[in-house]
């Protein structure tokens, strides 16, 4: 009884205390899951899946109470760096890198280590020269088996075509050093050896943006005689597809069943949109809910659990047949 009323005395004095905006003390251990602070260090906001990618980190870490320190790479290396010192500078209790490219990291991961803070990779991978600085987990699709899976596509639909005998494909490739564009550049390289019909005749960089990949476009349409001997567009992603999409409408040059076969990476709204206005034929698709593994992850590394050294999400593919469907989907959850 005499524990119960000073039980409530103290609660009441805690209220006070906080209605006057006085911290009130609580062991940080005690709380720990209710006050863990991340940094995320994202790679920019180049693409609409990166944007779906960077809301669903935000949405998942408000539902779970966590404070998120957020910062937009802007697709600078060095920003994000610069982000990566200051989380280690807050003592935050973990870190999620989403790094914009594979080489250079070597040196704040030895940081970030040497602080004990555990660093957590989503999306695209690195590559460290010192392997004991390899974050403790990754969690991503496999980008290698999206180039695959589009290749695989492409060698099937041009198969008993006017294409079959000679497929040219130009590739709208994404940001230079990104294990996304390396990957899937390999991976459809890797299936294309198995179709000698099929061959890449040109590639532009368009850096995984809309104005980048109509920029592409507008180069390739000049540089191969507006598109006449090409059968395919192969885009390391949805954004610069949107773009080219731009180009080829001003050039009068048509795309998707009965034209130009296209495919490209992510299943970002619009895409469905485009798809199912008969714009495009095929889609690999990503998935941008990252965030509750990867929390999981920065959790299980702070209680020392072994982590797998990759979580791979599923690539699922997407065609016209379902593209109206997806998008009245898509549109109603963005509204
Ligand atoms: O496909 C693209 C984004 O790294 C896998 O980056 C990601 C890619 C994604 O900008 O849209």
């Amino acid at each position: 009884m005499k524990l119960v009323k000073l039980g409530s005395l103290v609660f009441a004095a805690a209220l006070s205390i906080s209605a006057i905006g006085v911290q009130f003390p609580v062991s940080a251990k005690a709380n720990a899951q209710a006050t863990l602070t991340i940094g995320f260090a994202q790679t920019g906001s180049e693409s609409g899946w990166r944007t779906a990618f960077t809301n669903s980190m935000k949405a998942e870490a408000t539902k779970e109470g966590i404070t998120l320190q957020f910062s937009d790479g802007q697709q600078k290396q060095e920003v994000q760096i610069a982000a990566i010192r200051s989380f280690i500078a807050q003592k935050v209790d973990g870190i999620i890198l989403a790094p914009i490219v594979e080489t250079g990291w070597d040196a704040v991961l030895k940081e970030a280590k040497d602080a004990k803070i555990p660093v957590i990779l989503v999306d695209r991978d690195v590559k460290v020269n010192d392997p004991t600085l390899y974050p403790v987990t990754r969690v991503a699709a496999d980008f290698n088996h999206e180039g695959r899976l589009a290749a695989s596509w492409l060698a099937a639909a041009s198969a008993g075509t006017q294409w079959a005998s000679g497929c040219n494909i130009v590739e709208l490739q994404g940001t230079t050093g990104s294990s996304a564009a390396i990957d899937r550049a390999a991976g459809f390289a890797d299936v294309l050896k198995l179709f000698p019909a099929l061959k890449i005749v040109a590639s532009q960089n368009g850096d995984f943006t809309r104005d980048g990949g109509q920029k592409a476009m507008e180069a390739l349409i000049k540089s191969q005689n507006n598109l006449k001997d090409i059968c395919a567009i192969w885009s390391h992603n949805d954004d610069m597809l949107l773009g080219a999409l731009v180009a080829l409408k001003t050039a009068g040059i048509k795309t998707g069943p009965g034209g130009i076969l296209t495919v490209s990476v992510d299943g970002v709204c619009d895409m469905f949109k485009a798809m199912s206005d008969g714009l495009t034929n095929a889609n690999v698709t990503l998935l941008p809910d990252l965030g509750q593994l990867a929390y999981q992850a920065v959790r299980d590394a702070i209680a020392g659990k072994t982590e797998p050294p990759w979580t791979v999400m599923p690539s699922p593919m997407n065609f016209p047949d379902t593209a109206a469907a997806k998008y009245k989907a898509c549109s109603a959850a963005a509204s």
